[in-house]
């Protein structure tokens, strides 16, 4: 990813392309955190420079990064709520060309967060071009905006400190919570399993894909990688996956075959709201 890439229609706007450094920076961010977070409208009152579905693409400068951010979603709209509030506000400062895709699953069948990755990678390329994608938990809220999601040469694993996790990593290969990874390192590992039902695993086996294809993970430091996870106890219907390491000692072999050539969905509805598209699928079941 070069990220001297002009955005399309920008190439002859005369605007300077953005710095490396983008200059608003707030540093170490206020948390409003017990409070009910504000409605979706009232977060959409107060990011003004957004177009419709969620898009932002910085007016008074060429942005370096040009990014798809994946939200998968079921039930847990408080969550949402918060987390437009507090993740607008500073992809907008750290200028870049960006859209917010909630993946709603639809019905209340067992959740299935890696397909709803996968659907979200195949949607958003199919409707603009990207350099990089970031997949976001619903409930974590950035602690400090020096955190950049800018797009990177190696995938990225941004949510290192989690006060959850008492600030450091649970294990050293978790690569869960907030990741990054670029358009084509995505598809070059297959993107997720489809075979993950229910909690755990899929990110593990992520990092095992990314492993087995010579890629390294990079970490920013975790002094500015703080991440806040918004309360929740285990949801109803995303029991604990029992079948997870079974499932994760045949990556290796089963990676190419298990993944986004085959990922089976119907996409349900698709809303462009103010703050994101929101993309309602079908990810069937397990059997
Ligand atoms: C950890 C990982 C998470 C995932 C999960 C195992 C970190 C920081 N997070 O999170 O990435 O690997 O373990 O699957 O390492 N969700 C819904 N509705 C549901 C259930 C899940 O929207 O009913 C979404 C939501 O975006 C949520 C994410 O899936 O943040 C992960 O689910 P979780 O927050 O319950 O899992 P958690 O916190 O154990
Ligand atoms: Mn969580």
């Amino acid at each position: 990813i070069s990220p001297d890439t002009p955005s399309n229609g920008q190439l002859n706007s005369g605007l300077p392309k953005c710095p490396i450094n983008p200059p608003n920076l707030y540093g170490k961010l206020q948390f409003h955190f017990n409070q009910t977070p504000p409605s979706f409208e009232w977060t959409a009152q107060n990011n003004r420079n957004l177009k419709p579905g969620g898009f932002y693409n910085p007016p008074n400068c060429i942005a370096r990064y040009r990014i798809a951010i994946i939200i998968p979603h079921r039930s847990r709209e408080i969550h949402l709520r918060a987390l437009m509030w507090h993740l607008h506000p500073i992809l907008q400062r750290q200028q870049i060309y960006y859209k917010v895709y909630v993946i709603q699953q639809a019905y209340n069948l067992e959740f299935n967060k890696a397909k709803l990755m996968n659907i979200g990678y195949l949607e958003a390329t199919k409707d603009d071009s990207y350099d990089c994608i970031v997949f976001h938990d619903v409930d974590l809220l950035l602690e400090d905006d020096r955190l950049l999601y800018h797009c990177t040469n190696t995938p990225k694993h941004l949510s290192v400190a989690i006060d959850k996790y008492g600030y450091r990593l649970p294990y050293p290969s978790l690569f869960g919570g907030v990741t990054m990874l670029g358009i084509d390192q995505f598809r070059d590992v297959n993107g997720y399993s489809n075979m993950f039902w229910g909690w755990g695993g899929e990110d593990d086996d992520m990092f095992a894909r990314l492993f087995t294809r010579g890629y390294s993970i990079t970490r920013p430091p975790y002094q500015i990688a703080k991440y806040r996870m918004s309360f929740h106890h285990r949801d109803k219907g995303n029991k604990l996956n029992l079948l997870r390491y079974e499932i994760l000692s045949n990556t290796v072999t089963k990676m190419m075959r298990d993944g986004l050539n085959g990922v089976k969905y119907s996409v349900v509805g698709v809303d462009k709201t103010p703050l994101f598209t929101n993309i309602t699928a079908d990810v069937g079941t397990a059997i």
